[in-house]
């Protein structure tokens, strides 16, 4: 017994994650009230508003995708704050939205969108809208049965059953094109994400069983020895994107979609993952200094992909926070990275109401994407605060 007991303890020695927060981090912790960060955060949002082109439901600046970011972080402000302010442009705009495009669009960003609104409000016609696009993207996941027979119905080529002898099953290919080999880790988990909210909100075991193969798919194939989330591998080779090819939404994705499945799986192993890689994640200088402020995507100039990623960190970070009440060790690891991007925007990006995407400054004049990628910070930290 009392072997036993040592054989146990050492074992989870070896394993247990230090989750200590870096004393290098610059000014981690914020005394504001919790009235004053609702405001900040919606003064934020309204500084976003106005570039809304209502004809199309999409910001000016932006890219189709960020814009859809906007939107969520429109209902995850109204949701962390209690208030319906952003209600009416948010289920109007989603509507639209989809309204002008089917399924709107293959990658999930706004059923994503959608399914937070729907959390936010209610709405049964956003549950919808997910539920549509989490159908059509089904179309491009790799089923078990399509690995085993090279074939997908929606790709002209054939597939690896294996890559590194472990099924491909449960990835999602990144784009329709019938020739596209790609199969990323932000598309995967993505749908594993759509996937673990509706399983959550319709108590659909398809839903359950969809989110467990796809995060099999990245625990099995795109995941470093520094436990952060790879971007891509070929379908059709087996090859893969460079290894410095590291971004923070692809980790930031990942430990949003394994928070949710954790807790409607019922599944301790995908929370034990998701702290891997959220301690990796908050701790890397691959995206930040050793002060802890993000540098990824800073762009005072022009718009690009890589403005937007950080904020989807964020969210990520966030939504562990949400599912984790009584892990006080991983709650202040969140609370004190989410205050360091605060305090850094509020201190040295700000003008105004507005914010430079370069966190550590200069301050500059309001950009789309440089607000854009403030938004998720400011909303978060309503709560994690
Ligand atoms: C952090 O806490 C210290 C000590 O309570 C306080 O003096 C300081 O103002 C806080 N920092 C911020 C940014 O609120
Ligand atoms: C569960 O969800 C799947 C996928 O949307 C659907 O085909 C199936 O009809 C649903 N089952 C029930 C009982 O609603
Ligand atoms: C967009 C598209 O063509 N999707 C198809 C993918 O394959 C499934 C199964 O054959 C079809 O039902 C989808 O229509």
């Amino acid at each position: 017994m009392l072997f036993h007991l040592a054989l146990v303890s050492l074992a989870s020695a070896v394993v247990a994650q230090d989750l200590g927060v870096p004393l290098s981090w610059r000014e981690f912790n914020n005394s504001r009230p919790l009235s004053e960060r609702i405001t900040i955060a919606q003064n934020a949002i309204n500084e976003m508003t106005p570039q809304l082109d209502s004809s199309t439901g999409e910001f000016n600046g932006l890219g189709y995708w960020q814009s859809g970011n906007v939107w969520s972080v429109l209902a995850n402000q109204d949701h962390s704050a209690g208030t319906t302010t952003n209600k009416a442009l948010v289920v109007n705009n989603l509507n639209l939205v989809f309204s002008r495009w089917a399924h709107y669009d293959q990658f999930g960003w706004w059923a994503q969108a959608a399914l937070y609104g729907y959390r936010a409000y209610g709405d049964t016609n956003l549950l919808a809208h997910a539920v549509d696009v989490w159908t059509h993207v089904t179309g491009y996941v790799i089923t078990a049965a399509q690995a085993a027979a090279g074939k997908n119905p929606n790709k002209s080529f054939t597939i690896e059953s294996t890559c590194n002898g472990i099924t491909m099953a449960g990835g999602v290919f990144w784009r329709p094109t019938t020739d596209d080999t790609s199969v990323n880790s932000i598309t995967t988990g993505l749908y594993l994400t759509l996937s673990a909210f509706l399983a959550e909100y319709t108590g659909n075991a398809t839903y359950t069983q969809a989110a467990i193969l796809s995060a099999n798919w990245i625990k099995n194939h795109n995941i470093n020895a520094n436990d952060l989330v790879l971007d891509t591998v070929d379908a059709q080779d087996c090859s893969t994107s460079p290894a410095t090819w590291l971004f923070t939404y692809n980790s930031g994705k990942y430990i949003e979609g394994l928070s949710v499945l954790a807790v409607v799986a019922g599944d301790t192993q995908w929370s034990t993952l998701m702290i891997n890689i959220l301690n990796a994640a908050v701790k890397t200088t691959v995206w930040q200094g050793s002060n802890g402020v993000i540098t990824e995507g800073a762009s005072p100039s022009a718009d690009n992909d890589d403005v937007g990623f950080k904020a989807i960190l964020i969210r990520g970070l966030h939504e562990a926070w949400t599912r984790n009440p009584s892990n006080t060790a991983l709650r202040t690891l969140i609370h004190s990275y989410g205050d360091v991007q605060y305090n850094a925007l509020l201190e040295l990006a700000a003008t105004g109401n507005t914010y430079s995407s370069s966190w550590l400054g200069p301050p500059q004049a309001f950009t789309s994407w440089g607000q854009l990628a403030a938004l998720d910070v400011m909303t978060a930290n309503i709560d994690t605060n």
